[in-house]
């Protein structure tokens, strides 16, 4: 029929490149960009066919994140704005190694028919297309615009350049029924923020002076959507390096979150005139951040404030303004609520028995978001971060009625009070931080707000606690897929007996800790240990990689 033919003209315009296999890994397909035509194109179908589905908007994102400037991407997103859903990644796989358009429309017509899905032109669908700044992107782009065209009802909206948040958000508010632009999403940004700002205590407002931060912009989409957002800001006094403008340098080269959080050094375009200032990194596509310090001119090394303090910072906050209003309400009008904290085995252990101490709940899952962001959505408020800086807050519906519903309550019975104030701070929160995803804009937005709040310089935000050494390593293999780890990647199930030569290794280090996975986006194993010392942590290490090679 009409379906059939449309899909098979469309797919023999994107060959499968000889020899090539593609896997729908932790972050989506991902590979050279001047091979991915093909895989984009089956993403665009994909992506349609989800959108028939669910009966949504949903989105495909044609980015490759913290990677060189020559590799690209593609993912599909929700329609609630997350990751697309685990069940559908075998089909992703299927469809992207299919060896010629004949087979690629056999598995979609048995895919349609298992889930479902009304094809034909029975129902309409709609993808919103966004993409980061790499030179393969706008190709790809056109690519995933037939993929989606192949599907009959499907439309493809190009949203043109865009950080992966962005994009994310836009399909979550555009699915709830609300305007979702690029100024919609820059005006909810600035507008919560400004509101936070309002409410910092009158006696800290004096502290604030140190209003100064530094942006590197990686040289994506980033460092270019923060100069559009900071027109729209007051209070902070923010300068963006590295905003990928010619002759400012190349994608993710030597700079950005990713550069930074590993290199543990400055990364180019700052120096010896920065030391002392607030400084901040965000990845290729901003979904990523990090904080970091220079403090001294004669070295290139810095003070890292990972994914971990800002989590941390994040949790200290949320957790003061419940202490504010439950000790401010009577015993039978306290807000009761479950806060859960997110991590995985990359946290820093001084920061999970930071978060400990203060009371938090703290639950580890495997790496990658679309695990963090799963375990945080059971919680009222669930807070997830790894390490690398990619994390978000997420709010419960029904707990955000419920702050809703007491901030109406006290603005009628103690309007202005400091209960009133922590619930109308939380609900800033809510709107300033992206649900969808982790997102390094507003996560430095939020950074920057409680900062003010609590009237704290980069310095003390620092020492918070203080991170354990730790050291990561990766060992090339074969097929990585022969280790196999459990208990959130923190022990090794496969191959048998590696677990307890890594216990024995470990038991001579203190404080020590070490765990291996593989890796779910390069053809490696990585290690990861921790003690009570450089040294040891890199010995540590080291004895683990003879183990695993
Ligand atoms: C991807 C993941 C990131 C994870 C990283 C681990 C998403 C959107 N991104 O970038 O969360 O930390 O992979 O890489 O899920 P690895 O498996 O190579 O260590
Ligand atoms: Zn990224």
């Amino acid at each position: 029929d009409k379906q059939c033919s449309l899909l098979l003209e469309f797919a023999s315009r994107f060959p499968l490149p000889h020899g090539a296999r593609f896997s729908y890994g932790t972050a989506g397909f991902r590979s050279d960009g001047s091979i991915l035509a093909s895989t984009v194109f089956r993403a665009g179908i994909l992506a349609a066919l989800r959108s028939l589905k669910t009966s949504s908007t949903v989105g495909l994102m044609i980015t490759a994140s913290h990677n060189p400037v020559s590799d690209n991407g593609v993912k599909i997103a929700d329609p609630d704005g997350g990751m697309m859903t685990q069940r559908w990644e075998p089909f992703a796989d299927a469809i992207a190694n299919a060896p010629d358009p004949e087979h690629l429309l056999q598995l979609v017509k048995d895919f349609v028919k298992e889930e479902n899905i009304p094809f034909g032109g029975e129902q309409s669908a709609e993808v919103l297309l966004g993409r980061d700044t790499r030179p393969s992107g706008e190709t790809l782009l056109k690519a995933a615009k037939h993929g989606i065209n192949a599907i009959i009802g499907a439309v493809a909206v190009d949203m043109d350049i865009l950080t992966t948040p962005q994009l994310h958000w836009m399909v979550r508010i555009k699915n709830k029924g609300m305007p979702a632009s690029e100024s919609d999403y820059l005006s909810q940004l600035s507008k919560s923020f400004s509101c936070l700002i309002d409410l910092v205590p009158k006696e800290r407002v004096a502290d604030c002076s140190d209003t100064k931060l530094v942006v590197d912009g990686a040289n994506g989409v980033g460092g270019e959507k923060l100069e559009q957002l900071k027109k729209m800001l007051t209070g902070l006094d923010i300068c963006v390096r590295n905003t990928g403008k010619k002759g400012e340098g190349v994608l993710n080269e030597g700079c950005g979150a990713d550069f930074v959080q590993k290199e543990k050094i400055t990364p180019s375009g700052f120096g010896p005139d920065d030391v002392g200032i607030r400084c901040a990194s965000l990845d290729g596509d901003a979904d990523r951040l990090v904080y970091f310090l220079i403090s001294s001119s004669s070295s290139k090394n810095i003070d890292l404030i990972d994914g971990d303090k800002i989590l941390s910072l994040f949790a200290v906050f949320i957790k003061e303004q419940f202490d504010i209003l439950n000790n401010n309400s009577d015993s039978d009008n306290k807000l009761a609520v479950r806060i859960g904290i997110v991590q995985t085995a990359y946290a820093n252990g001084a920061s999970t028995s930071y978060l400990k101490q203060l009371g938090l709940e703290v639950v580890l899952t495997p790496t990658g978001v679309k695990f963090l962001h799963k375990e945080a959505a059971k919680y009222d408020i669930g807070i997830y971060f790894e390490a690398n800086g990619h994390g978000t807050i997420l709010f419960s519906e029904s707990f955000l009625l419920s702050l809703e519903a007491r901030s109406k309550e006290l603005a009628s019975t103690s309007s202005g009070s400091e209960s009133h104030k922590a619930v109308l701070r939380l609900l800033a929160v809510s709107q300033l931080i992206n649900q969808a995803v982790g997102d390094a804009l507003s996560g430095l937005l939020l950074v920057e707000a409680v900062l003010q709040y609590k009237g704290w310089s980069i310095k003390r935000w620092n020492e918070l606690y203080q991170d354990l050494p730790s050291r990561q390593l990766k060992v090339k293999v074969v097929d990585r897929n022969a280790v196999v780890t459990t208990n959130a990647e923190t022990k090794v199930a496969k191959p048998l007996g590696l677990q307890e030569l890594i216990d024995a290794e470990t038991a001579k280090h203190p404080h020590g800790r070490c765990f291996v996975r593989p890796s779910g986006t390069e053809d490696i194993i990585r290690v990861y240990a921790e003690a009570s010392t450089q040294e040891a942590a890199d010995s540590l290490a080291r004895s683990v990689v003879q183990l695993v090679d």
